[in-house]
């Protein structure tokens, strides 16, 4: 439990003791934890590339804990590893909270260590033992700073043999990674690689992104998006409420989410506002940058015409990257600052750069990215993240949008087809929401997520996925297992080539809540039917604190 000093919270100290509550199932001595094996029998439909590349970890069974005398249990003590990877999700900490109780309650020998500061503390053998001393005040917090994370991407078989080298010199039995799409997909090329080289050491990865977008049939969520949602969902929603008082302006908030559109759709619904964009419509209609602007500006026109020219509009963060056009010339502009990427590192601008791209790009590309705002086209040329992703949260899309629509508006009202008052004022949340306090769902949710993962290693498991599911019901209810990392990978195109990576799941257009979404968007449009969801709540009623996310909810409804 956190203790009281001057840099500890009250609300630190209460939330210190908040007690995770674990599935019943986790809750038994590991010896009476039995895995139960499912063959899983869709696995190889149309993978033969990926069966190449994962020799020893292809087609592995899905494992689901069920009560049950289980003698294969680790009988000596092993030593553990963690690592938090990639951006920051609130409930990090308690993942390392339920490996380390469940690693102890097991066997009290059991050691468990952090690798600092990411993958690359693996790299340096960067690491400190833990103990309950030094993570006692860290239970329930919210933040990656007892270890700290990083992004360095691992595929390298120099970095492969390093790794095995150090998890070797370290004696470290098994090796548990934190992260999203991208530092799962580390996990099963160590986790592959430690096989290859006929080395009995585990590798387990937990589901972590505030994005929301690690899910499946199996994963039903990655940890951290219930609190980030909250976290934002209060911000709209007094933003709504400010709207609603004022009447004078239109607020264009962009949230994050990278890729996918989760985090805009979730808090839509515990907002809404008067327009939501969905990524992953947008892509599917393959609507361009003027259309989604025309889309825009047919609410402002309408809700003018009834003397309201305020609103609200949700924009996700990877939006840009549906956009077709945009999609095209982003890929493209990737592949060309790969191919170039010596020579564009000798300009010392990016005016320079840019001039020096555009002769490589199509005519269309370059027409179209000298189209654009100054601005937004030099932050096109920003560094691709270690996984050859473009840093999104970098590009000003909620700017781009709002003067895009005023020179639309202009023209509107040059013609007398629009009366009214534009004023806009844009935002961008997302580290607001990274590092909040979990919420109860996330406490229980992490805590219990590595509590299986030791669970996991303690029977010898490499190459699986943490996986906690069954979460629309109470948590003593959950069910736990492993699935296998190489059954949710593709073959994606990064830094030009393909490679293999976990799939990254998009908002479903034909899934329940973007349905439900669909319902209800035009009433949202134009009518004041904002809800104000207020601050997340960790003491009361039950009906707040234990609150899971619409999209939890829709998803599983009957
Ligand atoms: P992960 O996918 O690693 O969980 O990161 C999510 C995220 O918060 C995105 O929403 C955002 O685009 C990105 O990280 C920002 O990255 P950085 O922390 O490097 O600025």
């Amino acid at each position: 439990m956190a203790k009281e000093s001057t840099c500890v919270s009250k609300l630190q100290i209460e939330r210190g003791k908040f007690k995770p509550v674990l599935p019943d199932i986790l809750k038994k001595d590991a010896s009476f934890i039995k895995p139960v094996k499912r063959k899983v029998t869709n696995y190889t439909v149309g993978q033969d590339n990926l069966r190449e590349i994962f020799k020893n970890t292809y087609g592995l069974p899905e494992i689901t804990f069920k009560k049950g005398v289980n003698k294969n249990i680790a009988k000596k003590s092993i030593k553990v590893a963690v690592v938090l990877s990639g951006g920051q999700a609130p409930g990090g900490h308690n993942v390392i909270a339920g490996l380390f109780d469940g690693l102890k309650k097991t066997n009290e020998k059991n050691i468990l260590l952090g690798y600092l500061g990411g993958p690359s503390g693996i790299l340096e053998n960067r690491y400190k033992l833990i103990s309950e001393k030094m993570l006692c005040n860290y239970r329930n917090t919210g933040g990656f700073d007892f270890i700290q994370s990083g992004r360095t991407k691992i595929e390298t078989p120099e970095q492969l043999c390093l790794i095995r080298d150090n998890l070797t010199a370290s004696k470290v039995d098994a090796l548990v990674i934190v992260g999203g799409d991208d530092s799962n997909t580390n996990a099963a090329m160590i986790a592959e690689y430690m096989k290859k080289e006929n080395l009995n050491k585990c590798i387990v990865g937990v589901p972590k992104t505030i994005d929301g977008d690690l899910k499946n049939k199996y994963i039903e969520t990655s940890f951290g998006f219930d609190t980030a949602t909250k976290i934002y969902s209060e911000l709209v929603g007094n933003i709504c409420r400010d709207v609603n008082s004022s009447q004078k302006y239109w607020h264009f908030v962009r949230l994050m989410g990278r890729s996918a559109s989760h985090i805009t759709l979730e808090v839509g619904f515990k907002t809404q506002p008067n327009v939501v964009l969905i990524g992953e419509e947008i892509l599917a209609n393959k609507m361009t940058l003027a259309e989604v602007v025309e889309n825009i500006v047919s609410v402002i026109v309408k809700r003018a015409q009834s003397g309201k020219n305020f609103g609200v509009i949700l924009v996700p963060e990877g939006l840009i990257e549906f956009i077709y056009e945009m999609k095209k010339l982003i890929s493209n502009l990737n592949d060309v600052l790969v191919e170039n990427s010596e020579i564009v590192a000798k300009f010392h601008s990016v005016e320079e750069k840019k001039e020096f791209i555009y002769t490589k790009l199509s005519k269309e590309d370059s027409d179209l990215m000298k189209s654009l705002p100054v601005g937004i086209a030099s932050q096109f040329m920003l560094d691709r993240d270690p996984h050859g992703n473009v840093r999104l949260s970098l590009i000003e899309t909620e700017k781009l949008l709002v003067e895009m629509i005023q020179k639309r508006l202009l023209e509107l009202k040059r013609v007398n087809k629009y009366k009214g008052k534009f004023l806009a004022i844009t935002h961008f949340f997302g580290y607001e929401g990274r590092c909040g306090i979990p919420s109860n769902f996330d406490a229980n949710y992490t805590y219990a997520l590595g509590y299986n993962a030791a669970m996991l290693v303690l029977n010898g498991f490499t190459g699986y996925l943490s996986s906690v599911r069954n979460l629309v019901k109470p948590p003593k209810y959950w069910e736990c297992g492993g699935i296998p990392l190489t059954m949710m990978m593709n073959i994606e195109k990064r830094h030009g080539k393909d490679k293999p990576v976990i799939r990254k799941a998009l908002v479903d257009l034909n899934g329940k809540p973007f349905k439900k979404f669909v319902k209800n968007r035009n009433k949202w449009a134009i009518s004041e039917n904002y809800v104000f969801p207020g601050p997340l709540q960790y003491f009361g009623p039950p009906e707040l604190t234990d609150m899971i996310t619409k999209t939890l909810q829709f998803e599983h409804s009957k």
